[in-house]
């Protein structure tokens, strides 16, 4: 049997950010990733980061490709059929800029430097199983290559993603979840065309759309779609006219079309469960809970939960004080409900639900246009956008 400090279920964003500022701190770890890392670099999912993301992976030491390929940009554009978009903006509020910078380039620089540490990812681990939680002494047992193994750790930290085993190995009656499902998806694509240059939130009687980017040939698009919908109906043609239809003429006109070079549907939900933590088994991430992409938060959120889960692991580590891993659940909490508000607000606002009527209609185009007039409500808007600070 193999021991280590904290074993991790998970190689997303948020379990190779962990064991990596473990490693800084001198902590050991084991990623458990169930798939290979080749999968886990094709996914294409985040694009856009908080300032407080930013620092944080600059402070961590994954500045420099970030510096170098990331686009920083003043805010986000809200567009409205037949009306002129404006500028939530963020620098101007908040006093500093988003930043368009994929997650699978965060990832890759993850995969990196655990690498070169020396960190230990064991892929495809197969059937991963928790035990012992609520012990001082928990294990996790998985199969890989036929053979089962177990591993001895002090904690368990459950990095998984919303489908994970972790979640699911915490009793019933300790956890409590929320959760809210939309009747639609979000349709996107890539494609290595130069992008309109912004993040632009729009909204059309036919549905909602997005444009953005991760680089200066490579564009980032979506349009809200149906939960039945199939991707073999999506030829690229049938994408773009659709895409440029939902966008006001002025921003269709910016928009260069090409062949995709991935094309997926993602189903939008709100998610929440209550605690993060099971005895020595800690949730980070979607593991614990989901957004709408609609705000741009979940890979934020899972930042900011390695962050406070990762503080309070040194603290138990280092200075045998147990008062972070205490309020861990608390203090994670509060940000992801803040995102949870903000991202469910900006999807109700901007998209087509099939319960809407005319009366409806009309209270989201009054709510634009209160948002384009009203600079404290612009204010607002820009302060969720950019995040919360992370809690001392
Ligand atoms: P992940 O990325 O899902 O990683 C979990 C990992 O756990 C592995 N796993 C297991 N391993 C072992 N045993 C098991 N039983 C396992 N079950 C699962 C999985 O293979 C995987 O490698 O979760 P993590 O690390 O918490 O990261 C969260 C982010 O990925 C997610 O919140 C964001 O991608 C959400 N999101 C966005 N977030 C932003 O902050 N800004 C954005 O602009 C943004 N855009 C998006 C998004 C998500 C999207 N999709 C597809 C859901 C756009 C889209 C379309
Ligand atoms: C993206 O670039 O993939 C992206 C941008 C903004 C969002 C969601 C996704 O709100």
């Amino acid at each position: 049997m193999r021991r280590t400090q904290v074993a991790i279920i998970g190689g997303g964003p948020a379990g190779l950010l962990l064991s990596h500022l473990l490693h800084l701190d001198k902590i050991d770890s084991v990623i458990l990733e169930r798939q290979t890392k080749a999968y886990v670099l094709q996914r294409i999912r985040a694009g856009v980061l908080e300032p407080g993301s930013v620092k944080f992976l600059r402070d961590a030491g994954l500045g420099e490709r970030m510096d170098r390929e990331g686009h920083a940009h003043d805010g986000s554009w809200i567009a409205w059929q037949d009306r002129e978009a404006f500028l939530i903006n963020t620098k101007a509020h908040c006093g500093k800029p988003m930043t368009s910078f994929g997650q699978t380039a965060i990832t890759e620089e993850l995969y990196r430097v655990r690498e070169r540490d020396g960190g230990r990812i064991v892929e495809e681990a197969e059937n991963v199983r928790l035990f012992d939680l609520a012990g001082s002494a928990p294990k996790v047992a998985y199969e890989k290559d036929g053979e089962t193994a177990t591993i001895e750790c002090d904690f368990v930290a459950g990095c998984d993603g919303f489908h994970g085993v972790s979640r699911r190995s915490i009793p019933g009656a300790a956890i409590k979840t929320f959760e809210r499902a939309y009747p639609f998806g979000w349709l996107g694509i890539m494609s290595e065309t130069p992008p309109v240059g912004e993040v632009i939130y729009a909204r059309h009687e036919r549905g909602f759309a997005l444009a953005s980017l991760r680089g200066p040939a490579l564009s980032r698009y979506y349009i809200q779609c149906g939960l039945d919908t199939d991707i073999a109906d999506w030829p690229d043609d049938r994408f773009w006219e659709e895409l440029k239809r939902r966008f006001p003429t002025d921003i269709a006109q910016r928009i260069v079309t090409g062949p995709s070079i991935e094309k997926s549907i993602a189903p939008l939900r709100s998610f929440v469960a209550e605690p993060m933590r099971y005895g020595r088994l800690f949730l980070a991430g979607d593991a614990a809970h989901i957004v709408p992409p609609t705000g741009a938060k979940g890979l934020n959120l899972a930042i900011s939960d390695v962050f406070y889960l990762e503080r309070a692991l040194a603290q138990h580590f280092r200075e045998r004080d147990d008062r972070y891993l205490e309020s861990y659940s608390d203090m994670a909490l509060r940000r992801v409900w803040a995102a949870e508000r903000f991202s469910w607000q900006l999807t109700k606002l901007l998209h087509v639900f099939p319960e809407d009527d005319d009366f409806e209609t009309r209270i989201k185009l009054s709510e634009f246009d209160h948002l384009k007039a009203s600079r404290s409500a612009q204010a607002s808007v820009a302060e969720q956008y950019a995040g919360l600070p992370f809690e001392d």
